[in-house]
């Protein structure tokens, strides 16, 4: 037995129902008004009324020497999932993984260890408390252990969930997976919808330095007609990598170096790390260390550790007066013209030793609703804070741009702050292959807006793998190429033909962005993710479970990649026809490293002309790929709105249902609906129509009809 029992029967104190779906339980002993506030959940529960009889799952809690447990059993054939960001397969039954937030790190064969993640990772940067299960039937319940301390959670038999402080469940019942994922983020909070051009592509590199590689690279992308819309900045463009600075020598005019950005249609977002340099002399430490925003020991002295800039201090984010210091300090930061910021290290990590961590027993002075506590208590949530002091940041400085924050830890709820990417990954197959389940699970965890570095973070690809990761890439929510001090990693890097490949992944995601912007809306008020499982469009079939390589486009577009190196494996589909479509002419069947695109029958897909930049894809011609179902119908939804600002909260968009019908052997396609008052854009509305004999072309205006003959 792993744990000695101390109380004999398992126990828990008067659940209490809080919505139909949602009931709450507590371990015997605890008082519930004495548990910590909540840092998932967007507003404080409900009071308890009793739960039915009929309420299925119930958690049974143990307490042993050194643990509270929580045990919920689960009936043969039901699939676990979530767990948020976890290197590995999409189905998570029989992984032991834990809630703490972590830079990863693995031992290579010679026993160095070495800063990426692989299978055997316990954690990564994100904690998120959340098993997300299928039963056979296809009905679905979520288990939310709602607590910031390090849990660990066990799916082998059933699931257990084991903390050493103790923690109430949450369990949430609902009809299917995407309904428990909707209600999931009723619970934790929806994505804000975002600028649309953080959907476009983003070119990274730690570091582009100095300021004249930034602005070469952006004319390069220009001159070879690669679209891309976003350039980023990582920390060499600091003063020897001190936070909210800028080197003399290598970037002396970050202003300049942003308006040269925006002049030729690009957006920039920077780098900043938590750590700050103890230096004297130095504004920013002088500033926290006369205002108390660092961490300090159970002594009170200022803790200190090793970061790029050497000893640094760390902002204690749970007090309110440190987020707004640090927001203040951000927003100066801003004047030179970011379009983002990415927050990184915030698990916080420091570099040296590698692996090391921040001490438990640090102190966390908190503030407001949040009370002092130790860094066990707040470490899961560092950054959680820094994300929401950065996002307010953004909103206080230009109220009426909307927010990008880029962040690499977070916890349960995070994307009410932040977008994320999964971290320090490898140039291997494997990491290619993990991009999609890490997407997948992150956006059953509540967290839609994710993406991995592609072509890998560690190491270099060969031109072959580049290729395939642009082609997947290119059709996950977050599409940002990104590397370590290695070789480059530009679309030109590998030669001709990758580069010939990289531009037609490209040309692929630029035409897909009407579609793609209408599943982040989608996302920010219904809050289904973007990338789904397959298994979402059947979850009662049982064969499609574990199916990992393809993956689900909003619910109409099956994309079927190859992600071994390897040749490919047969994919599990699902029930029902999926016909083949192309976005710029190309021939998938020729080349692998171009995934597959099947539109399920019913659907319509509205696509825009492509382009260099966002701005130019949502411009210009509609096209709608049409695939009629056997009662020769289709129908399919557009949303568009000014792309920036907040307009669309007062009404300043259009959200239209275009619908297909087959009648006297045409087909018939008209807007069957429409909200919002932004005015139709006068446009013309092509239609391809998927048929057994071939795609068959008609046009005409968008807002009129336009038969198919
Ligand atoms: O800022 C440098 C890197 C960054 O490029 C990367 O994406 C982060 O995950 N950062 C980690 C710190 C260095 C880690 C070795």
């Amino acid at each position: 037995m792993r744990y000695r029992l101390l109380m004999p029967a398992p126990t828990h104190q008067d659940p209490g129902l809080l919505f139909d779906d949602v009931a709450r339980f507590v371990p015997a002993g605890v008082d519930p008004p004495a548990l910590p506030r909540s840092f998932a959940l967007v507003e404080p529960l409900p009071a308890n009324c009793p739960v039915p009889s009929s309420w299925r799952i119930t958690p049974t809690f143990e307490r042993s020497a050194d643990a509270f447990i929580a045990t919920i059993p689960t009936a043969p054939q039901t699939s676990l999932y979530g767990t948020g960001e976890v290197a590995g397969p999409l189905l998570r039954n029989g992984f032991v993984t834990e809630c703490w937030a972590k830079q990863p790190f693995r031992i290579e064969e010679d026993g160095k260890p070495a800063p990426q993640y692989d299978e055997k990772s316990r954690s990564l940067y994100h904690a998120h408390p959340w098993v997300l299960a299928v039963r056979a039937d296809g009905s679905a319940f979520g288990v939310l252990a709602d607590t910031t301390y390090r849990l660990e959670i066990d799916l082998r038999d059933g699931i257990r969930l084991r903390s050493e402080e103790p923690f109430p469940v949450l369990v949430l019942e609902a009809a299917s997976p995407q309904a428990l994922v909707q209600r999931l983020v009723d619970l934790t909070g929806r994505i804000e919808l975002p600028p649309r051009w953080t959907l476009g592509y983003h070119q990274c590199r730690f570091s582009y330095f100095p300021d004249a590689r930034v602005r070469e690279l952006a004319e390069e992308f220009r001159a070879r007609r690669l679209p891309c819309d976003v350039i980023w900045v990582d920390i060499h463009y600091m003063d020897a990598y001190k936070v909210f600075t800028f080197d003399p020598k290598g970037f002396p005019n970050p202003r300049g170096t942003n308006d040269f950005l925006h002049s030729l249609g690009f957006k920039s977002v920077w780098i900043l790390d938590p750590a700050v340099k103890v230096e004297a002399g130095y504004p920013v430490y002088e500033e926290g260390v006369a205002e108390g925003h660092f961490l300090s020991d159970p002594e009170g002295q200022e803790y200190r550790a090793w970061t790029w800039p050497g000893d640094a201090a760390f902002p204690d984010y749970t007090r309110p007066e440190t987020r707004a210091w640090w927001a203040g300090r951000t927003a100066e930061f801003l004047a030179h013209g970011m379009d983002g910021v990415w927050v990184d290290l915030n698990e916080p990590s420091p570099i040296l030793p590698l692996g090391a961590e921040l001490p438990a027993d640090l102190r966390h002075r908190g503030g407001g609703d949040i009370v002092p506590g130790s860094h066990a208590q707040y470490h899961n949530v560092y950054g959680l804070l820094m994300s929401e002091a950065t996002h307010g940041a953004m909103c206080a400085a230009r109220p009426e741009r909307r927010p990008f924050v880029l962040t690499r830890s977070s916890y349960l709820g995070g994307q009410r702050y932040a977008a994320t990417w999964t971290g320090d990954n490898s140039s291997t197959w494997q990491h290619l292959h993990w991009s999609v389940p890490m997407a997948l699970n992150l956006g059953l965890s509540g967290q839609p807006y994710s993406g991995p570095d592609v072509g890998g973070f560690a190491g270099t690809p060969s031109a072959e793998l580049f290729a395939h990761w642009m082609g997947v890439g290119a059709l996950l929510p977050f599409f940002r190429t990104h590397n370590a001090l290695h070789g480059d990693q530009e679309p030109w890097s590998f030669g001709a033909r990758a580069e010939e490949q990289s531009r037609l992944a490209l040309g692929r995601r630029y035409r897909l962005l009407p579609y793609l912007y209408t599943l982040f809306h989608d996302a920010a008020t219904s809050g289904l993710p973007v990338v789904r499982p397959v298994f979402f469009a059947d979850p009662a079939d049982l064969s499609l479970r574990d199916e990992d390589h393809a993956f689900l486009l909003g619910a109409d577009v099956l994309v079927q990649p190859r992600l071994l190196e390897a040749g490919n494996r047969a994919f599990a589909a699902p029930k029902g026809r999926w016909r083949s479509f192309t976005l710029v002419g190309e021939d998938p069947a020729a080349d692998p490293a171009h995934p597959v695109l099947r539109l399920r029958d019913g659907a319509i897909l509205p696509m825009g002309p492509g382009g260099q930049t966002s701005e130019e894809a949502f411009e210009g011609p509609l096209t709608l790929i049409v695939s009629l179902d056997a009662e020769g119908r289709a129908a399919g939804r557009l949303y568009e709105d000014a792309g920036e600002g907040f307009g669309y909260r007062e009404g300043d968009y259009l959200l239209t249902t275009y619908q297909a019908v087959s009648k006297d052997g045409a087909v018939e396609v008209r807007v069957a609906e429409q909200e919002g008052h932004r005015p139709r854009p006068e446009r013309e509305l092509r239609v391809e129509l998927l048929t057994d004999a071939g795609t068959v072309l008609a046009s005409g205006r968008d807002g009129g009809l336009v038969t198919v003959q």
